[in-house]
Order: structure tokens, then sequence, then C-alpha cells
């Protein structure tokens, strides 16, 4: 693919959309398999009408070499099993950074390199920066739906995988009116 042309981006008016924009998807309980630590809670979260936990829009710009892409992420609030609601989380396969610029909400990103975990508060105006090889997943602590943009290199990739078999250190737990992080292994 060529290089795109210069061009500009704007938010929505809800900040939850780009113009022009590019592929979306949605995330459902149901692609959150082996995800949340209650596997009953979220046996039954897809039984009981399988909610749609996120949404991401993209720009135009391709996830292609040198090109860098962005999206916006909206979690809508909720807890499965006490566990707050979360995006599935992924490393990078080529390992390269990325930011989080947060624009709606109250959320946070937990970061896991294999043995550390960080856990850094995003609300609107914060940047996460998200280092090379440190896995990244996003979990809205808040009662409204949590927004973030995300700017990523085009050749960055998504491993999935890579969640499933090393976790990601720590769990975000809904506990009275704040958020307790467990370790990950803790039911
Ligand atoms: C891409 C970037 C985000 C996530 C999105 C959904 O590198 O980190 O756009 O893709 O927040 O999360 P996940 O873990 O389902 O890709
Ligand atoms: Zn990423």
């Amino acid at each position: 693919t060529p290089p795109l042309q210069p061009f500009a981006i704007r938010f929505g008016a809800d900040n939850a959309t780009l113009e022009p924009q590019g592929p979306t998807l949605q995330r459902r309980m149901s692609d959150l398999e082996g995800l949340f630590a209650d596997r009953r809670a979220w046996e039954q979260a897809v039984a009981d009408g399988d909610p749609v936990v996120y949404t991401v829009v993209s720009s135009p710009v391709p996830e292609t070499a040198r090109e860098l892409p962005q999206s916006i992420t909206t979690i809508f609030p909720g807890d499965t099993g006490g566990e707050f609601w979360m995006t599935k989380g992924h490393q990078h396969p080529d390992p390269q950074g990325e930011i989080y610029l947060g624009l709606e909400g109250h959320g946070g990103l937990l970061l896991f390199d294999g043995e550390r975990a960080e856990w850094l508060d995003i609300s609107p105006g914060v940047i996460g920066y998200i280092p090379p090889g440190w896995a990244h997943r996003s979990v809205n602590v808040g009662d409204e739906p949590y927004r973030f943009l995300a700017v990523y290199p085009g050749s960055a990739g998504h491993d999935y995988g890579w969640v499933l078999t090393h976790g990601m250190g720590l769990r975000a737990r809904r506990s009275a009116d704040r958020v307790e992080l467990v370790p990950f292994g803790t039911p």
C-alpha cells in the first residue's frame, strides 16, 4: 500500500467516533472467554443477554508498516463477578510503543511485562505511555462509559494468546466505592 496523503481526522461531538472513520468492532461478553477470574459469572453474563463490553472505532489509517493508526475504545461500565469490565488485552508481536489519551470517564491502564505489573489511572487529558514489550489491558473503573484514543505503530500487531498464557499480573476488582488491585491468581 502506498503511504496516505495528509488529512485531518476529527472527533465526533460525543468523542465516541472519528470522522472520517475506518473499521469498527464490538466485543461482547462471549468474546472474552477465559479472561475473567470468575468463569461462572462470565457464563451467566453470556447467557443473560451477552452484553457488548466494548467497541473500537478506527480512523482510516491502515495497520501497515510505517503508518500510525488511531482508534477510540469505549468500554461500558460494569463488572463480572466483581471484576471490572475490561479489554481482552494484548502484546505487540513486534515490540513497539503506543500511547493512550483519556477522553471520557475513568479508567485504568494495566501493563505487564511478564514479571512486573503496573497500573496507570487514566482520566480525560491524561496520556498513558505503553513502552515496547509491555502487554496492555484497559479497565473501566467508573459508572459511565470510559473512552480513550489509542495511537500505535501500524506494524505492531496484536497477540491475544500471550495474555491467555501469561495473564496480566493484576486484576481490578470492585471493592465498596473503590478499585482493588489483586494478584492475578486470586480467585
Ligand atoms: C491497539 C490498541 C487499542 C486496542 C483496543 C481494544 O494496539 O491497544 O486500540 O486494540 O483498546 O483492546 P484489545 O485488547 O481487544 O485489542
Ligand atoms: Zn496495543
